[in-house]
């Protein structure tokens, strides 16, 4: 069964410039990129991103870990990829959550660390779930922004609205 996962390249990875790394671990699993960006990360969105942790006392400090304001990189890249058992194939690249914990050779274990203040700099995000994976994507992604239907869409006309063409 096809499913979609959501891959964040966090601003540690792209400071420590593993992009090419991480892509290359993942073409490994034959699954297809159906949209792709770099982001910068606001507020809203890290705090939306992570809200199933915000009670946990490291909240605040992982909001600015995925925001770059801890490694000075105020940007993420977005993936998304698409095929057979996407979500267990990625998280099985990235490792556990806990880069001490995570098997030396999956992505995490290989780069992550944990900072002094006890947050997980784990180099990248992967869903964990279908229900996880749907949600996120609706979060960091657009309709026409990925070039297969994933979720039903609605189109509305907006006469009102600004943006930007190239001029
Ligand atoms: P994962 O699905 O692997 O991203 O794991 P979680 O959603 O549980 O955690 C999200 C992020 O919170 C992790 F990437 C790192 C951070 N975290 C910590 O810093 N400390 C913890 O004890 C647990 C999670």
């Amino acid at each position: 069964m096809n499913q979609a996962v959501l891959v964040i390249i966090k601003p540690d990875g792209l400071k420590k410039s593993l992009t090419g790394n991480i892509l290359t671990r993942f073409s490994e699993t034959k699954l297809e990129i159906v949209a792709a960006k770099i982001a910068r990360v606001s507020e809203e969105t890290a705090k939306e991103h992570y809200q199933h942790l915000k009670e946990k006392p490291f909240f605040d400090e992982l909001i600015k870990y995925l925001r770059g304001d801890l490694h000075d990189r105020h940007k993420v890249m977005a993936l998304i990829y698409w095929g057979k058992n996407a979500i267990q194939k990625c998280r099985e690249l990235a490792g556990s959550t806990n880069p001490e914990e995570a098997e030396s050779t999956s992505i995490r274990g290989s780069y992550g660390r944990i900072t002094t203040s006890g947050v997980y700099e784990n180099v990248i995000h992967v869903s964990s779930n279908e229900a996880e994976a749907e949600r996120e994507l609706k979060l960091w992604f657009s309709p026409d922004e990925i070039i297969v239907d994933l979720y039903p869409v609605k189109e509305t006309l907006e006469k009102e609205h600004r943006r930007k063409t190239w001029a």
